[in-house]
Order: C-alpha cells, then sequence, then structure tokens
C-alpha cells in the first residue's frame, strides 16, 4: 500500500531533504521528496539518486523486500520525475556518498516525460543557446544551482552590511519619463498613449530621497538597450545602488570596498559546498582595494605600449592592457568630466576632471559613482552642456532648491560581481532567465 504522510509520520519517519541526508543519521527512517537525478536498474537492485536544491542522495531498493506497487512505480520511473520514498539511512562505506537510504516505498509525485529534451546530469554537454533553452532544467544541474545558491547570499550580505552602515532600502519607478544614463539604450514604452521609458537607473530619484532618508539602497533590474552583444552586457540587469547625505566620492568608493569585502567573506563561509562544485577557491580580498587616477591609468597604458589620448573613455581594449598591471579589484578615479553623466561633480581645482570612479576587477568593470552636484544652477549648466534638455528635468533640478545636501553614490552590476565571485565569464551564465538583444525567451 502506498503509505499516506500522516501514517509515515505515525511510523516515526522523519521528513529530510536529499541533500540533509548524512552519515550522521545512520539507522534514521526518513521520508523524503526529491527529482530523480539518475536511475540506474541493475535487477535485484535499483538505484535512484534523488536530488534536492541542497544536494543529492542515492536510494536503494532491493527488489526482493519490495510491494508490487513499489515495484510498478520503479519500473515505470523516468529521470526528473518528482518522486516520495522512504526508508532507513544507513552508512555505505562502499558508495559514492558514504551514505544511502535503503528504500522501502516509492510513489511518484509528478511523472516527467520520457525522452527530457536536456541531460540534468551534465554528462551530455550543451551550447550555451541550448543550456538557455532549456533554462529551468539547465538549472536544476547542481552547479548551475550553486550559483544562484551563491547569489541568495549575495544579496542577503550586501542587506546586511548596508543596512548595519545605516542605509535604508527604498524601491524606485521602473517606468521613467526622461532617460538618466544617455538616451541610446532607452527601452521606450507606449505608456497609455504617450512616450515612457524603463529606467536604465535609479539615479535620479536615489539622489533626491538623500533629502529624506540621508543613506539609500536600492537592488533591483533596470533595463538598457544594449546594441552590443558582449558576454558581459545584457538588457536588464540587477543593480545595487547607494547614496549618501554628507558624503563624498572617497567616503563612498570605502563603502563599496567595504561591502565586496564583506560579501566575498560571507560566501567564502557559507557557500563552501557552492565554491567547491563550481571549482573555485575564493578568499576575501584585502582593503583598501588600490586607487589610481585616470592620469595614471594612461602613463601606465603609454608604459606598457598601448597610446590612449587624454579625454576618451576607456575602452575594452585598454582595459584589457590595464589589467596586466592591476590584477583583482582596483578603483580608476578622476575621469574626464566630459565623458561622465552630467549629475558627477566636476573637481573645485580642476573642473576637466571629476570626482568619479569606476570599481574594476581585471578588465571588467564592477560599479561607477562619484560625488554629485548639488548646487542647481551647475546642475542645470551641465545638462546644457551635455546637450540635454533642461526643461525635461525641471521636477529633478526643483529639488536642489529645496534644501540638497552634499551627497555620493554609485551603481553596482549586481551579476558582474557575481561572476567574479563564481569565476564565470558569460553574465548569461549568472541571471536566472538572462535578456539580450537575441533573447526574449524563456
Ligand atoms: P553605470 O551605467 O556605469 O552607472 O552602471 C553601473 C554598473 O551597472 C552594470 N551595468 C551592466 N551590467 C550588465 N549589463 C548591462 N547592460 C549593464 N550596464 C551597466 C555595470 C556598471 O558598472 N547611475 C550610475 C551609477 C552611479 O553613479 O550611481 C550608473 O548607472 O557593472
Amino acid at each position: 500500500m502506498v503509505e499516506d504522510r500522516a501514517s509515515i509520520a505515525g511510523l516515526g519517519y522523519e521528513q529530510v531533504r536529499p541533500g540533509m541526508v548524512r552519515p550522521e543519521l545512520d539507522g534514521k527512517k526518513v521520508w523524503l521528496y526529491g527529482w530523480a537525478h539518475e536511475i540506474r536498474d541493475l535487477g535485484s537492485l535499483f538505484f535512484i539518486v534523488l536530488r534536492s536544491w541542497d544536494g543529492i542522495c542515492q536510494v536503494t531498493f532491493s527488489r526482493s523486500t519490495l510491494e508490487k506497487v513499489y515495484l510498478e512505480a520503479l519500473d515505470s520511473l523516468t529521470r526528473e520525475s518528482v518522486v516520495r520514498v522512504w526508508g532507513t539511512v544507513r552508512v555505505a562505506p562502499q558508495s559514492r556518498l558514504g551514505v544511502e537510504v535503503k528504500g522501502e516505498g516509492i510513489e511518484i509525485v509528478a511523472r516527467a516525460v520520457e525522452k527530457l529534451p536536456y541531460d540534468v546530469t551534465g554528462k551530455v554537454s550543451a551550447s550555451m543557446t541550448t543550456r538557455l533553452n532549456y533554462r529551468v532544467l539547465d538549472l536544476r544541474k547542481p552547479v548551475n544551482t550553486s550559483i544562484f545558491l551563491i547569489a541568495d547570499t549575495v544579496f542577503e550580505a550586501i542587506r546586511e552590511f548596508l543596512r548595519v552602515q545605516g542605509f535604508i532600502e527604498v524601491r524606485t519607478p521602473k517606468i521613467i519619463a526622461t532617460a538618466t544614463e544617455g538616451g541610446a539604450a532607452l527601452f521606450k514604452v507606449d505608456y497609455f498613449g504617450k512616450s515612457a521609458y524603463l529606467a536604465q537607473s535609479p539615479q535620479l530619484y536615489k539622489e533626491e530621497l538623500v533629502t529624506v532618508f540621508e543613506r539609500v539602497f536600492e537592488i533591483a533590474p533596470y533595463f538598457r538597450a544594449e546594441a552590443s552583444h558582449t558576454r558581459r552586457h545584457v538588457s536588464e540587469f540587477t543593480s545595487v545602488d547607494i547614496e549618501a547625505a554628507f558624503m563624498n566620492y572617497e567616503d563612498v568608493m570605502r563603502v563599496l570596498e567595504e561591502m565586496v569585502a564583506y560579501v566575498i567573506k560571507r560566501v567564502v563561509e557559507d557557500r563552501r559546498r557552492e565554491l567547491e562544485l563550481l571549482g573555485v577557491s575564493l578568499r576575501p580580498p584585502k582593503t583598501p582595494f588600490k586607487r589610481i587616477t585616470y592620469d595614471q591609468a594612461l602613463k601606465d597604458l603609454e608604459e606598457l605600449g598601448h597610446h590612449k589620448s587624454w579625454g576618451g573613455d576607456l575602452e575594452t581594449p585598454d582595459l584589457r592592457h590595464l589589467a596586466k598591471k592591476y590584477t583583482g579589484f582596483y578603483f580608476i578615479t578622476h575621469f574626464p568630466t566630459a565623458i561622465k553623466p552630467f549629475y558627477i561633480q566636476p573637481d573645485s581645482m580642476n573642473p576637466q576632471v571629476s570626482e568619479s570612479f569606476d570599481l574594476m576587477y581585471q578588465w571588467l568593470e564592477l560599479a561607477s559613482g562619484g560625488t554629485r552636484i548639488s548646487d542647481p544652477a551647475l546642475l542645470r549648466r551641465r545638462l546644457e552642456e551635455q546637450g540635454l534638455n533642461p526643461e525635461s528635468f525641471k521636477h529633478h533640478v526643483e529639488v536642489y532648491s529645496y534644501g540638497m545636501p552634499f551627497h555620493a553614490g554609485w551603481g553596482l552590476g549586481f551579476e558582474r560581481l557575481l561572476m567574479v565571485i563564481t569565476r564565470l565569464t558569460n553574465i548569461r551564465e549568472v541571471i536566472l532567465y538572462p535578456r539580450d538583444r537575441f533573447r526574449l525567451t524563456p
């Protein structure tokens, strides 16, 4: 007879997840829900590798001891079906995991099709396109599940760190009327017959909110119609943003480096199994991170035999050269004012350069930020200099006349940080359902 849940509980079986089965449970009667990751039928013995999000365990059935209804269930079992099994844990030094469940009964909860379009065990390799086409099956691979368990810890550690520093978590609109980070990469939407855009960043709102909460942060998706198809750009990414009153660019750089170091420390402590599955050995970075100015970067490039004229943005080939000298995390500061967004504060001694910075990891840009302009007249002038219409920013600029403190902040690409932590080189791998120029489904 198929036992119901209550009767199994009554018989002294305890519910555990496959990932929780350890040698310490030796002798315990357990019942488990899980996905049939692998199935092996050896005639008298039948093995199922059962999977939960946190691990796998082997369940061994001996046919001669099973009732007919359970034998039928085993014979019709397909990989990736959801099953409920019950049995007794026993230490099994000969098996891969050192422990197994001696199965006493099985019930198929949800049967998967016989012919799966994708091999979850990873024995058959798949291209990135195939992986993303069957993303939910791809995510079930323990190595891929690991990425998102690490992501979960990263989210938690960021929130924890920033809250301790006195930052309030906020949520700003994602449907907006004006561009903040330049017009080219905007997604336009029809908003009841009017034009609206998907937010590229929370920039203007987070700056306004420092006049209320002083320190705010937001972790949210943003949208950029990126024409370039690279391994580090997607159309929908997650940004971790902070903005703080009474801080300048140096203050928020310190918040950023300390946060990154804390996050990595937490991942190292809490996600050992996942890092191991990914084959990553990780150590928290030492702070402070190295700081170089934009001018220094150009000098370094010259020394590396790569000439770059003053004034242009550091492009990928420049950054790849620079990464020969700077490994790990480092900041580049004081970019030319002209290549930074309108809201960045020019240096008061030398307005050609700005109180801005990028956080780099080797050649990958992880974050950018700076001191912001807090004077409304200067903000209006900078909007004009950048060819933007101050009229479109009227409501925003007005706020600067209502008591705007000096302030600074940054935006950190969450997935880019995750790439650094997991050592994965394609941003799509660290996004559950990535969106790029050529992908809108699944
Ligand atoms: P920026 O435009 O540099 O700055 O963006 C901040 C960080 O977000 C990440 N990022 C992306 N990640 C994946 N795909 C993309 N298409 C993409 N675009 C950006 C990067 C980048 O460093 N408002 C400012 C931040 C600030 O000054 O507070 C801003 O948006 O890691």
